[in-house]
């Protein structure tokens, strides 16, 4: 892993509809996220946010999707922030917003590699397209997205598609999948691992499995992380927390054995909602988290 990291904050709420995520980047932060990073001996770059537009929160009548235009432009800012950052040789941390933001971060990232891997650590699929989507909700759409499924405005962000093929992904957490993204992982046999997987092999197996399933097919590895993969006990300030989650504890196994694998080649952190939070505990797990992910130790 490069020892040089550079942050990118991403305000934005435009994604789905509960206020107070576009204040995720913030509350990183506050959490001490760069002091905890450097003390690890990277050297930390931090670009500040970017900056999301004023929208009118308005269902596109044709699509059904919610503030398309204004999150698709966003995301192609990001992509282009992103891409410099792997440019430069960086690694990059980006801090969520919602999760819509993981189009923009996989359109930066994935034209470096040949074949990206991707991590997607959640409760959900993030998988719909506008036909399937029960809310319209671009959150619950960036992974279909970044397969190449859905509307051009999303697919074609960065000029090319797909970012990530259906064989390089490994969703991790998911408890929560509408009818339609059950239909595309059968179809298309994506790498799932729900709860029922977690709890009967151990979250131990499932990444030594995740690793070797993605190892030598890939030359990138992305981890999105979405908070709601945990357990809302652990993680309570998510928009859409669903009960019988990833527990802290296993998140840090799975980060450690992802930091000895010295596979990750980018990450971000996203659906951190300061506002439903409690004492600002979900953007230090996040942190906390990240500490693993970057080689964190006690002994
Ligand atoms: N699958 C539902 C719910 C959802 C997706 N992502 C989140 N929630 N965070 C949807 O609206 O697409
Ligand atoms: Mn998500
Ligand atoms: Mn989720």
């Amino acid at each position: 892993m490069t020892k040089k990291i550079s942050i990118l904050g991403v305000p934005m709420d435009l994604g789905q509809a509960r206020r107070g995520v576009n204040m995720g980047p913030s509350a990183i932060r506050y959490a001490d996220v760069i002091e905890r990073l450097e003390r690890l001996g990277y050297e930390v770059a931090d670009h500040g946010d970017i900056e999301i537009g004023a929208a009118e929160r308005l269902q596109d009548p044709e699509t059904n999707m919610k503030n398309l235009k204004a999150v698709a432009d966003a995301n192609a800012i990001l992509e282009s922030k992103v891409n410099e950052i792997v440019k430069e040789g960086d690694f990059p941390l980006v801090f969520g917003g919602d999760h819509s933001i993981a189009i923009g971060t996989l359109a930066g990232v994935s034209k470096h590699y040949s074949n990206l891997g991707v991590i997607w650590y959640d409760a959900h699929g993030d998988l719909n397209i506008a036909d399937t989507s029960p809310s319209g909700n671009i959150h619950g759409m960036p992974l279909a997205a970044s397969l190449g499924h859905g509307h051009p405005t999303l697919t074609e962000i960065g000029g090319y598609s797909p970012k990530v093929k259906h064989e390089n992904i490994v969703i991790i957490g998911a408890r929560d999948l509408d009818e339609g993204e059950k239909e595309l992982i059968k179809d298309k046999g994506i790498k799932v691992y729900t709860m029922h997987e977690i709890d009967r092999l151990g979250m131990t197996k499932v990444m030594e499995e995740t690793i070797s399933y993605l190892k030598d097919k890939t030359d990138g590895v992305h981890l999105s992380l979405d908070l709601d993969a945990l357990d809302p006990s652990d993680c309570p300030g998510v928009g859409t927390p669903v009960l019988g989650g990833i527990s802290y504890r296993e998140s840090h196994l799975a980060m450690e054995m992802l930091a000895e694998s010295g596979m990750i080649t980018s990450a971000e952190f996203v659906e951190v909602n300061p506002i439903l939070d409690e004492r600002n505990r979900t953007a230090m797990v996040a942190v906390a988290l990240m500490g693993s992910l970057f080689g964190e130790k006690l002994l």
